[in-house]
């Protein structure tokens, strides 16, 4: 079968929107950091749909750890299909924002050159939680990783996302690039602030004179970015072949849902991604705090307790009845009074909304990837809204469950004795506390809630926090989670 590529584009069926734009004609304007498939799903559409007005904003797409994407890409002149799985189908849609690929092991020099070209006034960022080496309790860049020590002592062929962003900014510095904007799109708790500490903190690090110049001239808004994207399949590139007629090694499959919310905090030119359909506000906090905490939270909460239940895919957690009625309560009675509405919105119908989302059955989405990096996720995702609940004197039931969820899941093994693959960067320390433990649940709890760097100085010492938590740990190891469930929502009726 034929390849995607520019010249296959006019032998697509005629359903398939294609760029309806000349991508020979594409400047670069954008250089993006991780080029997994949610920034295909989410930013390159956005700007694929500005592109038909405004040209100066073609990506520059950097795969930093693996060079398939972007390998792939160059080989179909940047051009994949996005695969909507919405209520009444599938739509396809083949973007053409991308216009270049570059791996950063192979063109470390390249990528700084590019986020120092002047014509480049947007770097952007989806690199995944752990991606930022920082300390998810605190949100501080965590000096002693292998990745940012590496850095410090070679800065012109960097390996982490901050090492790479500071390198460029460097570069910029010493260049006519002037004033940028870098646009986080990873789910982080105030992710523009956070990155610019952290970018702050590296720079200081190198020559306080290059923090100053950062500070002065590089703007860090803070975003909400939402899409749910599973990692692709073989069956999905099946399907895209079927689809399109011709070969995409590289597409991206995604409900057909999409937001984005971005703070009006800009250094320089960008594009006019609201004409996409993106909202530029002047305060995000309503938005991601709605979103991390309802949508995130609920999400990993399925994730652990759904696949300790055995399911392998998130739609059929969500639409277990005893799971849908835990994070239906814990939204409504738990969460939701955390949150003020963003304007114009209704938190009820938003929490409805995520439940037909999540059970969306077109979407292959593995508990077991959700589950990943639950170190990295959790603080913002389910203990911000503790630390809140526990200010205001209010019940953290659900929210405990929740957490015990990720402990029983983090500990290692299934209810059948069958090791879990546990994915986060903290799993060498979540063995050697199941390890000491021997399956007594109390110190398997004790354990993991003595872990600093998920659950900071003030949790770790909360006794009710503690106890709440720990209480779940000891039923869901000793009864099993659908009989911990089962008497957990039938002792705490609506
Ligand atoms: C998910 C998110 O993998 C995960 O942890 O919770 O990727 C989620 O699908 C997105 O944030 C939805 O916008």
């Amino acid at each position: 079968m034929t390849a995607l590529s520019r010249a296959a584009l006019d032998s697509l069926p005629m359903w398939v929107e294609r760029p309806v734009y000349d991508v020979t004609q594409v400047a670069t304007g954008i250089v993006h950091l991780g080029l997994g498939a949610f920034h295909r799903a989410h930013e390159a559409v956005y700007t694929d749909t500005v592109l038909r007005t405004d040209p100066r904003w073609g990506i520059c797409g950097v795969s930093l750890r693996t060079p398939g994407v972007a390998t792939a890409l160059a080989r179909q002149d940047g051009l994949y299909a996005v695969l909507e799985k919405g209520a009444t189908g599938t739509a396809a849609r083949v973007i053409g924002s991308i216009r270049e690929t570059l791996f950063l092991g192979a063109a470390s020099e390249r990528v700084i050159a590019r986020i120092a070209d002047a014509a480049v006034t947007v770097v952007s960022l989806t690199v995944t939680e752990k991606g930022y080496c920082h300390d998810p309790a605190t949100g501080a860049l965590n000096h002693a990783h292998p990745d940012i020590a590496h850095d410090l002592a070679h800065r012109r062929a960097p390996i982490s996302t901050i090492g790479v962003l500071v390198a460029g900014l460097d570069a910029r510095r010493g260049g006519a690039g002037g004033p940028i904007n870098v646009v986080c799109c990873d789910n982080l708790p105030r992710n523009g602030r956070t990155v610019e500490g952290l970018v702050a903190s590296f720079a200081k690090a190198v020559h306080p004179a290059l923090a100053d110049w950062i500070g002065a001239h590089v703007a860090f808004p803070c975003t909400m970015v939402d899409r749910i994207v599973p990692a692709t399949t073989q069956a999905d590139i099946a399907e895209a072949a079927h689809l399109l007629g011709v070969a995409d090694a590289v597409p991206v499959v995604a409900e057909a849902f999409s937001e984005w919310v971005i703070e009006n905090r800009f250094a320089a030119a960008r594009p006019a991604w609201e004409d996409a359909g993106a909202r530029i506000v002047a305060d995000i906090a309503p938005f991601e705090a709605m979103k991390l905490r309802l949508l995130n939270g609920s999400h990993s909460t399925l994730a652990y307790l759904g696949y300790l239940l055995g399911h392998e895919y998130l739609w059929q957690a969500a639409s277990d009845p005893l799971l849908a009625t835990l994070i239906e309560r814990m939204m409504a009675t738990e969460v939701v009074p955390t949150l003020e509405a963003p304007a114009g919105v209704d938190l009820g119908s938003y929490c409805a909304q995520l439940l037909a989302r999540f059970r969306n059955p077109a979407l292959p989405h593995r508990t077991q990837q959700i589950a990943m990096d639950g170190s990295q996720k959790l603080p913002q995702r389910l203990l911000a809204t503790v630390r809140d609940r526990m200010k205001a004197g209010g019940s953290i039931d659900h929210l405990a469950l929740a957490i015990a969820g990720w402990i029983r899941y983090a500990s290692g093994t299934d209810e059948h004795g069958k090791p879990i693959a546990v994915a986060d960067p903290l799993s060498s320390r979540f063995a050697a506390i199941a390890a000491a433990a021997r399956g007594n649940a109390s110190q398997i709890a004790e354990g993991f809630l003595d872990l600093t760097a998920v659950f900071g100085d003030d949790l770790t010492k909360d006794p009710v926090f503690r106890s709440a938590v720990a209480r779940d740990v000891g039923g869901l190891l000793r009864d099993g989670v659908r009989r911990t469930l089962a008497v957990h929502v039938a002792q705490r009726g609506p």
